[in-house]
C-alpha cells in the first residue's frame, strides 16, 4: 500500500492545550507521524511520497470560505497585533452562546477566533496552515491513487483532521482531510461513497460536513459522547437530515469497550455501508481505542488492530486511509501499520 505523506506536518507543534484549567503540554504531537512512518518502513508496506500538487480552490468544497480566510490569516492576524505574540500560541477564550449571534463576524480578532473554534484544546501557531492544509493534498492525493486503480492508500498527516466542520477548528483538527478525500471521490466518479470513522473520538466534523448529504454516508465507531469529547455530538439518534436521512450511522460504545464487543459494532457499521451501496470507502484511522491511550477509554491491544484491518479489506472497496488520533506515542506505530498490514494481508 502507497503512503502518501505529509513532510510538513512537523511545522504544526502546539505547546499546551487546556486541562482542569491548567495549560498541560498538547498530546497531539510530531512525534506521532514520525514513529508512524519508522514503522512502516520498517516493515517495508510499500511507497512513501509527498503529494501531488493540489488545488485549494477544492477545500471550499466541505469548508466554507470566510473560514478558510480566516484559517490562512490568522497567524500573520495575531502577529499583526503585538509583535511578541509571535512567542505564544494561539488559543480562543471566548464562545457565542446560543441565542448570541454568529452571522455577525467580529472585528475583534479573539472574538473571531471563537466563531470559527469549539475547544480550549487546539492550539493554532505560525507553521498550522502549511501542516493542515499540506495534510488535505495527501488525503487528496491518496483519493486519486485510488480513483486511479490502486486497492487502497494511505494519508499519514497531523494535525488531524475529523473534528473539523465547515467553518470551525477544534479537537487538534483543522481541516477536514477525510472529507477532503471523501469529496475527491465523488468528484472522481464514486456514486457513493462512505466514511468509517474508527477514531476513539466522534468524527462531528465529518458528520456534521455531510449529514443532509445522500452521497457520502458516515458511520462512526466511538466512545459514548454522555462522557466523552466531543460531548455535544455523536449519539446514535442522528441518522441524517433531509436528503441525507438515513446516511450517518453513529455506534456510541461505553468507557471499557473490549475488543470483541467493538468488532462487532464495526461489523455493524460495515453492514451499513454495504446495504447503502458505497462504492469507495474513506476510513479515519485512529488508534486511540488502543488499551494504554493515555485521553481514551477503549481498551484494544496491538494484535487486535491487524483483524480490524482483515475486517475493513473484507468489505471490498476501494479504500483511503486517512490519519487521525492516537496518543500512546511508543505504541502508535506498531497500532496503526498493523491495520494497514491486516488489510493488505486479507486482500
Ligand atoms: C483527533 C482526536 O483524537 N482528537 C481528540 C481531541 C480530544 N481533546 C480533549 C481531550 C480530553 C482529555 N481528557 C483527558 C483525560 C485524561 N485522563
Ligand atoms: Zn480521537
Amino acid at each position: 500500500m502507497r503512503t502518501i505523506l505529509n513532510d510538513r506536518h512537523s511545522r504544526h507543534r502546539g505547546r499546551f492545550e487546556m486541562f482542569r484549567g491548567e495549560l498541560v503540554p498538547c498530546f497531539e504531537k510530531p512525534d506521532r507521524v514520525d514513529h508512524v512512518l519508522a514503522e512502516l518502513q520498517r516493515r517495508a508496506l510499500g511507497p512513501v511520497e509527498a503529494p501531488d500538487a493540489f488545488d485549494e480552490a477544492l477545500l471550499a468544497k466541505v469548508h466554507n470560505a470566510r473560514y478558510l480566510a480566516f484559517l490562512a490569516g490568522a497567524w500573520d492576524e495575531w502577529v499583526a497585533l503585538d509583535p511578541a505574540n509571535a512567542q505564544h500560541n494561539v488559543l480562543p477564550s471566548y464562545w457565542p452562546a446560543p441565542g448570541m449571534r454568529r452571522d455577525v463576524v467580529p472585528e475583534r480578532f479573539a472574538a473571531r477566533l471563537g466563531l470559527y473554534c469549539f475547544d480550549a484544546g487546539s492550539p493554532l501557531m505560525a507553521g498550522t496552515w502549511d501542516a493542515a492544509r499540506h495534510g488535505a493534498a495527501c488525503a487528496w492525493t491518496a483519493a486519486q491513487r485510488v480513483l486511479a486503480g490502486e486497492r487502497a492508500a494511505f494519508a499519514l498527516t497531523r494535525p488531524p483532521g475529523h473534528h473539523a466542520g465547515a467553518d470551525f477548528f477544534g479537537g487538534y483538527c483543522f481541516l477536514n482531510n477525510a472529507a477532503v478525500a471523501a469529496q475527491a471521490l465523488r468528484d472522481g466518479g464514486a456514486a457513493r461513497v462512505a466514511v468509517l470513522d474508527i477514531d476513539y473520538h466522534h468524527g462531528n466534523g465529518t458528520q456534521a460536513i455531510f449529514y443532509a448529504r445522500s452521497d457520502v454516508h458516515v458511520a462512526s465507531l466511538h466512545g459514548d459522547p454522555r462522557n466523552d469529547y466531543p460531548y455535544y455530538l455523536g449519539h446514535a439518534d442522528e441518522r441524517g437530515e433531509g436528503a441525507g436521512l438515513g446516511f450517518n450511522h453513529n455506534l456510541p460504545l461505553p468507557r471499557g469497550t473490549e475488543f470483541d464487543a467493538w468488532q462487532g459494532a464495526l461489523a455493524e457499521a460495515l453492514a451499513g455501508i454495504a446495504a447503502v451501496g458505497a462504492q469507495a470507502l474513506v476510513v479515519s484511522l485512529g488508534v486511540d481505542t488502543f488499551e494504554g491511550d493515555p485521553i481514551s477509554g477503549f481498551v484494544l491491544r496491538s494484535a487486535d488492530y491487524l483483524r480490524v484491518g482483515e475486517q475493513i479489506a473484507r468489505a471490498g472497496l476501494p479504500t483511503v486511509f486517512v490519519f487521525e488520533g492516537g496518543y500512546a506515542v511508543a505504541e502508535i506505530g506498531v497500532n496503526a501499520v498493523n491495520v494497514l498490514e491486516g488489510f493488505v494481508q486479507a486482500d
